[in-house]
């Protein structure tokens, strides 16, 4: 659903329509800064090393969204004609607008998943003896939480297994770690820990964490040097950017822990979505902050469905014909799930009664 909506609406949309916080804005008007481009902004700088602690490598970059950052990386891991190996419905492949073959120039090769998890075997299988008829093959991307699987996260174990075949096999290995603060609260594991077998990795401070731009993309320090100059071709070079980049730093000092909030609303809305006739929601799947809901039992489509919701001031995205996602975040408290749920009963009703 596009548009401008009044506060008002309860807004389950995404976590990217979270609001900076106070101390984010405050942080921001006070922030140093410098010309970035030069490599001279503090706050910038601070927020590279930060990030880059954080995940447990040596360099981060600082970029203005995560589908930069994912681009970046590609471009960084790959030459013209690679191939770029991705589970069938990660963001890169399915959102990100085909950039890597636009730009990149790569040859992207999907691996049909499980709730957004490769199996070793599954990459195994599509990695083929060289052969002059063959594209190379450079790169193995994966996403950690998964979006379209519902915010689902990764076995650490199953993670590490396949990375390992794709680094045996040659290949780098890139993490669309979007939510990976989600992934470690989640899983009661530092973030460094789940990324550890990736050589690169994009996190997003615009999500769940609240800051209102951009995304830091993590690595070895020679490699974040080359992913600079591939940030400056695209036009990521920015000039006083500390300005954002100080809400970023308050992202990561600060809104880490409180996404528990999140996931605790999210199971809350899951149960009582699956409560309603006509809905369906998989419990067991929910494990962060979304929530993906069927309504193919409601007599209507999903697109239907989320215009009746927000006729009622319920915003959510259908993301399949059949299926919509609600996302939960700061700007959403329990008083709102529980509105939104007995909004969606009401509409689920209505279409049930006019089928
Ligand atoms: N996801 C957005 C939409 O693009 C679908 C959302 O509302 O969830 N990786 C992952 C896993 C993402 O979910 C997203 C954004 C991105 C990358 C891209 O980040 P941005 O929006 O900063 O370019």
């Amino acid at each position: 659903m596009e548009g401008v909506f009044p506060m008002a609406f309860i807004d389950l949309r995404s976590d990217t329509v979270t609001t900076p916080t106070d101390e984010m804005r405050r942080a921001m008007a006070t922030a140093d800064v410098g010309d970035d481009v030069y490599g001279e902004d503090p706050t910038v700088i601070r927020l590279e090393e930060k990030a880059a602690e954080l995940l447990g490598k040596e360099a981060g970059l600082y970029v203005p969204s995560g589908t930069m950052g994912n681009l970046v990386a590609v471009m960084t891991h790959t030459s013209r004609g690679s191939e770029v190996l991705l589970e069938a419905e990660s963001h890169i492949y399915y959102y990100e607008v085909g950039g890597m073959a636009v730009v990149a120039q790569v040859l992207p090769r999907t691996i049909v998943g499980e709730r957004g998890c490769l199996t070793p075997e599954a990459v195994e299988g599509v990695l083929r003896t060289p052969n002059i008829h063959f594209p190379v093959p450079a790169l193995l991307c994966l996403e950690n939480t998964h979006n379209r699987a519902g915010g689902s996260v990764w076995p650490l174990d199953r993670f590490n297994a396949v990375a390992g075949v794709a680094h045996r096999a040659g290949l780098g290995v890139h993490l669309d770690g979007a939510r990976i603060f989600n992934a470690s609260v989640a899983s009661g594991r530092p973030a460094a820990e789940l990324v550890r077998e990736a050589d690169s990795v994009m996190f997003c401070l615009s999500k769940g964490l609240a800051a209102p731009v951009g995304s830091v993309l993590v690595g070895r320090a020679d490699w974040i040097a080359r992913a600079r100059k591939n940030r400056k071709i695209v036009g990521g070079g920015m000039r006083q950017a500390g300005v954002i980049a100080a809400a970023g730093l308050v992202a990561l000092n600060r809104m880490i822990d409180r996404l528990a909030e999140d996931h605790e609303n999210a199971r809350v809305l899951a149960h009582g979505l699956a409560e309603i006739a006509g809905l369906g929601v998989d419990l067991a799947s929910v494990e962060t902050n979304m929530v993906m809901c069927r309504v193919d039992g409601s007599g209507t489509s999903a697109p239907e469905f989320s215009r009746a919701l927000a006729a009622r001031g319920v915003l959510v995205n259908a993301v399949d014909p059949g299926r919509l996602r609600f996302v939960t975040h700061k700007d959403v408290g329990r008083e709102d799930i529980d509105k939104a749920l007995s909004v969606t009963a009401d509409v689920a009703l209505e279409f049930r009664g006019a089928a």
